[in-house]
């Protein structure tokens, strides 16, 4: 290995788009190794198979793999200096954790409900995902291939509440996410300011599959946000940006569009992270919520109870002036729920 910092993932992975993107703006070499040939032979596997897993030297130099992009954005901040995707002003950066945590964890659910619950959809995505691990096959292992991937990922829909039941809910706070950043877009050319920060870089993520990829979603995006299509298009590569040190909105004056799209994290996201807790802590078979006035109800994802759990900490590790800045910005939102 050499200390060129080493990934693998697919185009179709969200979070492997993500990282891809803050490596570029970080301006930090790397290796995006593919899934598919004998780049991979002879690395370390990850406990759980996750895209993206980073192949990264521990103490002794020997290399491990390493998943979970939030944790390794906080890794590369440690290890590469300059170019920082994380606000000086700690109050900011909770925000920027908060909003990178939603696109993570519950954006998320928009690309999967929309990938794998429409036909055409499912279509694409059953014939371009797996030539991403592989294309020079007959058609006939393709279209297998697709169809394996396609039954597992379905499959999958029951952790990230994709149902009958939540579908609309996920639907209308998709919709309403993209007017509410569109919204944003037009006087801010980035989430927290005039430099882009870590929760830009997780809404990519997802946003290069809902706007990019899959038809459904990527229709509606460039209908209701034509803003954030291009945003989208910007975002892959910010190598060229040159960021400022007062790049960062100021906590004393939060625009009110981020207030609005902060309220639409409120409206959604905590009722499911804190159902989806209670469930994971009591042993539940099911996840029970309202969401945005109407019922929810999917398999607890333990690694979601984990994530309220590390927001939690980090707003207990303000200092009481930061977190009651915190706290004023987020009381108006929704969001202060996650904290009671
Ligand atoms: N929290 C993880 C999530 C990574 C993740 O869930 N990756 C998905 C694809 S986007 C995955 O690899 N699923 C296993 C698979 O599809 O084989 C991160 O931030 O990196």
């Amino acid at each position: 290995m050499s200390d060129i910092v080493a990934l693998s993932g697919a185009p179709g992975s969200p979070y492997t788009r993500k990282m891809l993107a803050v490596l570029r703006y970080r301006r930090i070499p790397y290796r995006f190794l593919p899934a598919s040939g004998p780049a991979l032979a002879g690395l370390p596997q990850p406990k759980v198979a996750l895209l993206p897993t980073f192949y990264l030297p521990d103490e002794a130099g020997t290399p491990q793999a390493v998943t979970d992009s939030t944790p390794i954005i906080r890794r590369l901040e440690r290890e590469h200096a300059g170019r920082s995707l994380i606000p000086a002003d700690p109050a900011l950066a909770f925000l920027d954790e908060l909003i990178e945590d939603y696109a993570d964890e519950w954006l998320t659910k928009a690309m999967f409900h929309y990938r794998w619950a429409y036909d055409a959809d499912i279509a694409k995505a059953a014939a371009i995902l797996p030539c991403w691990r592989g294309y020079c096959v007959p058609d006939e292992e393709l279209a297998s291939r697709g169809a394996m991937f396609a039954e597992r990922q379905i499959g999958r829909l029951r952790y990230v509440g994709s149902n009958p039941v939540t579908g609309p809910v996920i639907e209308a706070a998709y919709e309403r996410f993209l007017r509410a950043f569109d919204a944003h877009l037009t006087r801010h050319p980035y989430i927290l300011g005039h430099r882009p920060a870590a929760c830009d870089f997780a809404v990519f993520g997802q946003l290069t599959q809902l706007a990019e990829f899959d038809p459904t979603p990527m229709a509606l995006t460039l209908k209701v946000a034509p803003r954030v299509t291009a945003w989208v298009g910007m975002m892959e590569d910010q190598s060229g940006v040159e960021p400022k040190d007062d790049g960062w909105i100021s906590m004393d004056a939060l625009p009110p569009t981020l207030i609005a799209l902060l309220t639409e994290v409120g409206r959604v996201y905590p009722p499911v992270m804190l159902a989806n807790a209670k469930a994971v802590m009591d042993g539940a078979a099911e996840v029970a919520a309202t969401v945005d006035g109407q019922a929810w109800s999917q398999q607890p994802f333990p690694y979601q109870a984990k994530c309220l759990q590390w927001l939690r900490q980090s707003r207990a590790g303000l200092d009481d002036g930061a977190r009651a800045k915190v706290d004023t910005a987020l009381r108006p939102t929704g969001c202060m729920a996650l904290f009671a």
